[in-house]
């Protein structure tokens, strides 16, 4: 890879937040790009526009918001599509959760291999029938893993195999959800697995049972509220009992030595949740670790980055 292609996606029809939408601009503002081009070359696409409004004729039974989910994820996946990332690092900037089924169903046409690593306190493979809230954030895997079907979201036409999914950190699952993970055998390492093993032998584990031969292409699915609650506070659905915040650093550096982390989308993050210093201490984290993970992307075996400030 020679660069990175970093896109926004306001994205914030999974939930109730509009505050999501904010977060490429304010992550802007603190600089990402400038960080990211101190890595590597990095060119800003700008952000995908959502050219209809949030309006739906009759209030849908289970997916709120299902009119602009739907199309809204088409129009990410459409866009990633034809994009040209044949040699460079794709970084999604969100928005909510529920954008996970748009960029992933685009990055499969890139490459259909993939392996996910859905970094979460949630496990958001909810159908609209097993949701207790309706939000759509709660459902992109159920979509992508076609176990859900829906008239707004009938553009769908690939899949991603269970086999190829990995859970990294949740501790906040739904019955439903418990029930379908098991059903289909999906890896999971929860939170309590995390510091337990080791962030470094789960990630390893995991890769080496989705992926044998070391050879796909990885996508990190990054949702803030990974993080312990005490170490962020400008997300929407806080869960305390997270990985410790060295064990999350080390998933992302452990992912980007394989070679082959290739995307990831950062989600979640809402500027208007938490109060300015909270706010401003969210952003200096999330940076801090998409810095961190990138420099071990393109700087692995070269001299290494030293332990960002904040774990020293
Ligand atoms: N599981 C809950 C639901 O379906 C919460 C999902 N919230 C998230 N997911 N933030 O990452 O509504
Ligand atoms: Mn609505
Ligand atoms: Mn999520
Ligand atoms: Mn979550």
């Amino acid at each position: 890879m020679k660069d990175i292609k970093v896109i926004g996606i306001p994205f914030d029809f999974g939930q109730d937040h509009i505050g999501v939408r904010l977060a490429p601009h304010v992550l802007r503002e603190a600089n990402l790009i400038p960080r990211l081009q101190n890595i590597v070359k990095t060119e800003d696409l700008g952000d995908i526009i959502f050219p209809f409004k949030l309006v739906e004729a009759k209030k849908d039974k289970y997916i709120k918001h299902s009119l602009g989910a739907g199309l809204g994820t088409k129009a990410i996946s459409d866009r990633l599509e034809e994009e040209d990332l044949s040699k460079s690092f794709l970084l999604n900037v969100g928005g909510d959760h529920g954008l996970g089924l748009g960029t992933i169903h685009g990055l499969l046409s890139h490459h259909p291999e993939s392996v996910v690593v859905w970094a979460d306190a949630h496990g958001d493979i909810n159908t609209p029938e097993t949701s207790p809230s309706g939000n759509f954030h709660g459902m992109p895997l159920a979509f992508l893993l076609g176990l859900s079907q829906h008239p707004h979201f009938g553009w769908i036409r690939r899949k991603l195999l269970p086999n190829k999914l990995i859970f990294f950190g949740p501790r906040d699952l739904d019955e439903g959800e418990k029930d379908i993970i098991a059903r289909h055998n999906i890896q999971y390492y929860s939170s309590e697995d995390i510091n337990r093993l080791g962030a470094k032998e789960v990630i390893e584990m995991a890769l080496h049972k989705a992926d044998p031969f070391g050879i796909c292409p990885i996508h990190l699915s990054f949702d803030v509220d990974v993080f312990d609650q005490m170490d962020i506070d400008s997300t929407g659905t806080k869960v305390p009992y997270g990985p410790k915040l060295e064990e999350l650093f080390l998933m992302g550096g452990v992912l980007a030595e394989t070679g082959r982390l290739k995307s990831m989308d950062l989600v979640e993050l809402n500027p208007q949740i938490g109060d300015a210093a909270s706010v401003e201490r969210s952003i200096a984290l999330v940076l801090e670790f998409v810095e961190a993970t990138l420099g071990q992307v393109f700087h692995a075996g070269k001299e290494k980055k030293p332990m960002p400030a904040m774990l020293e």
